[in-house]
């Protein structure tokens, strides 16, 4: 009896994360787009038009030293996020394709999908 409850627990625990993980899958943007940085960036995946300028804009809530960085390789980004800010950075992406970004350790990790 217990067990079947554990079992059931668990059966509707792992669709609740799938769900979840699909809720967050991509994002599509207009113009702007504000980003959550608490334990990772929220959204983590964005869809932006190629050859439109785009604000991202990172709310950082996490204290940690990790996420204080935010490196965008791709678009020669490497900027500092102050805690309890909103940083913008704007880019123009010229190319589709996918470009991470990500924290200045590389352990936190976001996507922007350039669709022409
Ligand atoms: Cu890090």
């Amino acid at each position: 009896m217990i067990v079947n409850v554990i079992v059931i627990i668990l059966i509707i625990g792992t669709y609740v994360f799938f769900f979840m993980k699909k809720e967050s899958k991509a994002v599509a943007v207009g113009n702007q787009v504000e980003i959550m940085v608490s334990g990772g960036y929220k959204p983590d995946v964005i869809r932006v038009k190629k050859g439109s300028p785009v604000t991202l804009k990172f709310n950082r809530k996490d204290p940690s030293s990790c996420l204080e960085e935010l490196v965008i390789p791709d678009f020669g980004k490497n900027i500092k996020l102050a805690l309890g800010e909103i940083t913008s950075v704007e880019i123009t992406p010229s190319e589709p394709g996918e470009f991470q970004f990500h924290c200045g350790m590389n352990m936190y990790h976001g996507r922007i999908l350039v669709e022409n």
